[in-house]
């Protein structure tokens, strides 16, 4: 258990200044988590996609990121994080480095679900050390709102419009909480800013862990799910708590969550 005001006193690895919307999910949940990665007390590199992130904390000359941040290709975050790993584990082979360091790859829902898999499953699949963030806000939000794999059923974007066109999205999210399950890494959980001792308490978790990590965070985004700023933590909330948009939780049939149990998602 966290105290805010303990938190409050570290520095804020993700700083201020940055050119997010007003109360977008994606950038409370980040601060969280850079916040988290602060307790470890150890140094850390973070690598992320293209997208919404990195368009509002890292545009020339400016940057919100107070630690190394590597900004990759769209499909590249788990990649870049798997070269980062592996060169670290040279330099400290052969004594040229001798502290240890955290690695966090972030990628949004298209850089991760879609996109990005791939890479992601191969450097899970590789079992490089490193935490896998997902900032989930359930489209492809930095180009205006299009329909990802992790768009849930029914709901309305620019490439599933809801009206004489059509009635939102056809399919079904992709169930990726449960494909990184199936990878077999020792830790995998689901977050959300909306509760923050929870997030912050599975980040240690996770960065704690020796091996791949993943954690997928729900970041209700105001401008793509239409809702006025101040409503970002209380839609969060909500989301998670009716299991409405929450990726894989609200898709889990009684025979896959034993599975999941037997992993020890959380
Ligand atoms: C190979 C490639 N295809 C398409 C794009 C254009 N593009 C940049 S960001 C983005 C959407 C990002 O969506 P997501 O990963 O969900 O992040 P969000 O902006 O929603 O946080 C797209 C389609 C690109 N940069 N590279
Ligand atoms: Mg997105």
């Amino acid at each position: 258990m966290f105290k805010l005001a303990d938190l409050a006193k570290n520095k804020e690895l993700f700083s201020h200044g940055h050119r997010a919307c007003a109360g977008c999910g994606e950038a409370l949940g980040v601060r969280q988590i850079m916040l988290a990665a602060q307790t470890t007390g150890l140094p850390v590199v973070t690598t992320m996609c293209t997208g919404c992130l990195e368009i509002f904390s890292s545009i020339y000359p400016h940057s919100a990121w107070q630690v190394p941040m590597i900004h990759t290709a769209f499909e590249t975050s788990a990649s870049t994080a798997s070269g980062v790993e592996a060169a670290y584990r040279v330099l400290r082979r052969t004594g040229r480095l001798n502290e240890e360091i955290r690695i966090i790859a972030f990628g949004g829902d298209g850089g991760t679900y879609d996109i990005g898999l791939q890479a992601l499953s191969g450097a899970l699949e590789r079992r490089h050390r490193f935490l896998y963030v997902c900032t989930n806000n359930e489209a492809y939000m930095n180009t205006g709102v299009q329909r990802s794999g992790a768009t849930m059923f029914g709901a309305e974007t620019t490439t599933t419009p809801v009206g004489r066109k059509g009635y939102g999205k056809k399919q079904f999210e992709k169930d990726l909480t449960a494909i990184l399950v199936a990878h077999g890494i020792p830790y995998v959980a689901q977050g959300s800013p909306s509760f923050w001792n929870d997030l912050i308490t599975k980040m240690q978790k996770a960065l704690d862990t020796d091996g791949p990590s993943f954690i997928n965070v729900l970041a209700p985004c105001r401008l793509g799910w239409a809702f006025p700023p101040e409503e970002t933590i209380e839609l969060g909330r909500l989301a998670v708590n009716t299991l409405m948009g929450w990726v894989s939780v609200g898709m889990l049939t009684p025979e896959k969550s034993r599975v999941v149990a037997i992993c020890a998602v959380e």
